[in-house]
């Protein structure tokens, strides 16, 4: 169980080396993204935000990412950070990036649960913001993923984000793989746990998964938080729970 968590840490620290060494143009045939998914359409998901530690993350507000709290180092001013937006590619010149500020990881974070944190941004970046699920109403269903971490377990960063979509795991069949590792009230699990094959992987963390809500808008519903390796069969992905922390978060995002 601390193994599973050594190496979730580890796996972000890979993701940092590979986002810094190689960003890796995609070919028309890329293979599958996130693991297993499709090439975002520009436009298609506008609060999407790359960090410059190898995470992803989603506008809160025009001035604030939410992202995970294991993609952060702490709490208080910092100034390190490059939040890219608006394009697909990372590479595009239309692309917007803006340094943070500060950072707020979550109160209480030590590595099991409560894996959210706030980077607030130097100026607003001028693209809608991803509601937040406040309460367990779209806690099931399909959820979309995206992300531009790795397309296979182990592989390269990816410069154009990849999307994909997975089902709702329920905390009992997510327990048969990670038993007390996982924080039931705190996380969500997604996935497809017979086959494997689609998933969120390294440098994907930090980044929303999200669902459409009853009218038709974009909610996020978890944050990528871990998993034992990417899309293998029996191991879905685990998300941080939103719709539990979402006062928390609120109360937080008001300090910044
Ligand atoms: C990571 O290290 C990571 N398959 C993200 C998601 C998953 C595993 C690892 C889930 O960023």
């Amino acid at each position: 169980m601390k193994l599973l968590r050594a190496l979730k840490r580890y796996s972000v620290v890979a993701a940092v080396a590979l986002a810094a060494l190689s960003l890796q143009p995609s070919a028309s045939a890329a293979p599958a993204p996130v693991v297993g998914g499709t090439r975002a359409a520009q436009g298609e998901f506008p609060f999407m935000v790359r960090l410059s530690m190898g995470c992803g993350g989603a506008l809160y507000a025009p001035n604030i990412v939410l992202t995970a709290a294991h993609c952060v180092d702490g709490s208080g001013t910092n100034t390190s950070i490059t939040a890219t937006a608006g394009a697909v590619d990372l590479q595009s010149p239309s692309a917007v990036k803006v340094k943070s500020t500060k950072v707020l990881q979550a109160p209480g974070y030590n590595g099991w649960g409560k894996d959210w944190a706030l980077i607030k941004l130097a100026k607003p970046i001028n693209q809608p913001t991803l509601k937040t699920a406040t309460t367990t109403a779209y806690n099931t269903g399909t959820f979309t993923i995206a992300g531009w971490g790795a397309a296979t377990e182990g592989g390269g960063q990816q410069r154009y984000l990849l999307k994909a979509t997975v089902p709702y795991v329920s905390d009992a069949v997510c327990r048969q793989a990670y038993g007390s590792d996982l924080v039931p009230a705190e996380e969500l699990c997604a996935g497809y746990v017979s086959t494997g094959g689609t998933d969120t992987c390294q440098g994907d963390s930090g980044g929303p998964m999200f669902r459409k809500d009853d009218a038709g808008a974009w909610i996020q519903v978890g944050i990528v938080s871990w998993g034992q390796g990417c899309a293998r069969p029996g191991y879905p992905g685990v998300y941080t729970e939103v719709s539990t922390f979402a006062s928390a978060i609120a109360s937080a995002a008001a300090t910044l």
